[in-house]
């Protein structure tokens, strides 16, 4: 019987017109091959151990729910309040609270035993992101020995945050686990090794590969990136302009979920800054879209309500009777709609603290008329930054420097303009999603089997782990 995918993430994709370049990406070959996508239903209930159809084809799409409970202490706790801010440098953010981690140990136990069920032995299993990381190494108790995929979409964690872990040596071995560790940027697998040089239980293998205990990690970046089509056909479909009555003489937009790691509020102080000192008479508007995103966190009321001020406070200074500096959007938008809009800008701000990647970069660069495009200003600490050097690239800290990099951007000389859009447009079109995505299930299909077989078949002996060394050199 051919192989299928079988793809594991948080959320499931419900068939909804919102999606991103990670279902567009695996859309295909999940339908080819016959596979399916696990993930949380979106609605709460309890937990029957059965796994709900959810969607319509061409492929499978298969839900578990999460009680009320696990919600608050796995998705919310354990994955929200401790390893996003840890890997976003935010050890600040922090909250440790009684129960988060059996939480999070516990759901990923019981995903594991939904999976095994599933899994014929030559599937390739694709895991996601952060709130899933033990998820190989609950499989592999269970006796599976699929080749199991892992892609962190968020910054791998500095050496020095893991240890404000309860159990910092857990993360290397939750990660031992996996075939393949995919990461986003090279700097993120820099830091992967680091934690691994650090680690007396792993051994650098000749191939590049981790070997540790008995088992051989193959660690990568893939950068991750947009479906530059699907993107840009929002652009032919909405005929209306989005600013009915007032379009802006110089349009700057910022586009993400309203989260405290991408930077919002020194962007903010900037665009103000930028305000003071702008050439006289000029009128720009700033246009901010920043959906709510888990806002029974804290920290997250605490910067939705820190944004509303100062934006408040910006256009009490400068707003005219037909001039609103500011426009703050906290909703969603339709993405045929972003695409327009980001279209109309002369520049967009992506201004993280920290990111993966950060899609946003790419889609605006996406969405550019080439013969006359805008200017991205990108965070030199978001993920995207790496490759897309062409970009005017800030200090997320230095308030003064986005609002110079804004000021550059509004004067910048059109060829000028073209040149460097046309250096990030060579970035989105190589990084494009379905390429991504084939490509990291191309290196995971060949990744060596023999050393969790040799773990996990009584009575095999040591020859599996030569021959895994050797095959896991191919690949490098
Ligand atoms: P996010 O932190 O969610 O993703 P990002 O990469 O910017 O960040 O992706 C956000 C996506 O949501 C983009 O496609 C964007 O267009 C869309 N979006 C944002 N605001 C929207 C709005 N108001 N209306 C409609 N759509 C909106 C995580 C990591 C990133 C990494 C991605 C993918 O944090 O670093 O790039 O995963 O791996």
């Amino acid at each position: 019987m051919p192989s299928k995918l079988i793809v594991v993430s948080n959320r499931i994709p419900m068939g909804d017109s919102s999606s991103g370049g990670l279902v567009v990406a695996l859309h295909d070959v999940l339908a080819r091959s016959g596979g399916l996508w696990v993930g949380a239903h979106p609605d709460t209930g309890s937990d029957d151990g059965t796994l709900e159809l959810v969607g319509s084809e061409p492929y499978r799409r298969l839900a578990f729910r999460l009680s009320e409970t696990d919600l608050k202490n796995y998705y919310l706790g354990f994955s929200n309040s401790v390893l996003w801010p840890l890997c976003h440098r935010r050890g600040d953010l922090v909250d440790h609270q009684p129960g988060f981690e059996e939480a999070y140990r516990a759901v990923n136990r019981r995903i594991a035993l939904r999976i095994a069920e599933l899994a014929d032995p030559d599937d390739l299993v694709w895991v996601h992101d952060y709130h899933l990381l033990p998820l190989a190494y609950e499989l592999r108790s269970l006796g599976v020995r699929n080749r199991i995929g892992f892609f962190l979409h968020i910054p791998f964690p500095a050496l020095g945050d893991l240890s404000m872990l309860a159990n910092p040596e857990d993360f290397a071995e939750w990660i031992s686990h996996y075939n393949l560790l995919g990461l986003q940027t090279r700097g993120d697998v820099a830091r992967c090794l680091e934690m691994y040089r650090a680690d007396p239980r792993a051994e650098f293998l000749p191939s590049g590969c981790v070997r540790f205990r008995d088992r051989i990690t193959s660690i990568r970046s893939f950068p991750i990136g947009i479906d530059v089509e699907g993107f840009r056909a929002g652009l032919l479909e909405e005929e209306d302009c989005p600013f009915a009555q007032e379009k802006p003489e110089a349009l700057i937009i910022g586009v993400d979920r309203l989260d405290y790691t991408k930077g919002l509020l020194n962007r903010f102080r900037a665009f103000g800054r930028y305000l003071e000192t702008r050439p006289e008479g000029t009128r720009p508007c700033f246009l901010q879209i920043a959906p709510p995103s888990r806002e029974k966190v804290q920290a997250y009321q605490d910067i939705t309500r820190e944004l509303e001020e100062i934006s408040g406070h910006i256009n009490g200074a400068y707003a005219e009777i037909d001039w609103t500096p500011i426009r703050y959007i906290h909703r969603n938008v339709e993405r045929k709609s972003l695409a327009r809009l980001h279209n109309m800008a002369q520049a967009c701000l992506v201004t993280s603290l920290a990111d993966g990647m950060n899609l946003v970069a790419k889609e605006f660069v996406a969405a550019q008329d080439p013969g006359d495009p805008g200017v991205l200003i990108l965070s030199r600490f978001a993920g995207a930054a790496e490759d897309m050097t062409e970009a005017l690239q800030v200090n997320p800290y230095d308030v003064e420097d986005i609002a110079a990099a804004i000021r550059q951007a509004l004067a910048m000389p059109k060829l000028e303009r073209v040149a460097r859009h046309r250096a990030c447009m060579d970035v989105v079109e190589d990084t494009e999603s379905s390429v991504w995505a084939k490509t990291f299930l191309k290196v995971l299909g060949k990744c060596p089997l023999s050393l969790t077989e040799k773990l996990l078949t009584p009575g095999k002996d040591s020859s599996g782990t030569e021959e895994a060394e050797s095959d896991a050199e191919v690949h490098r």
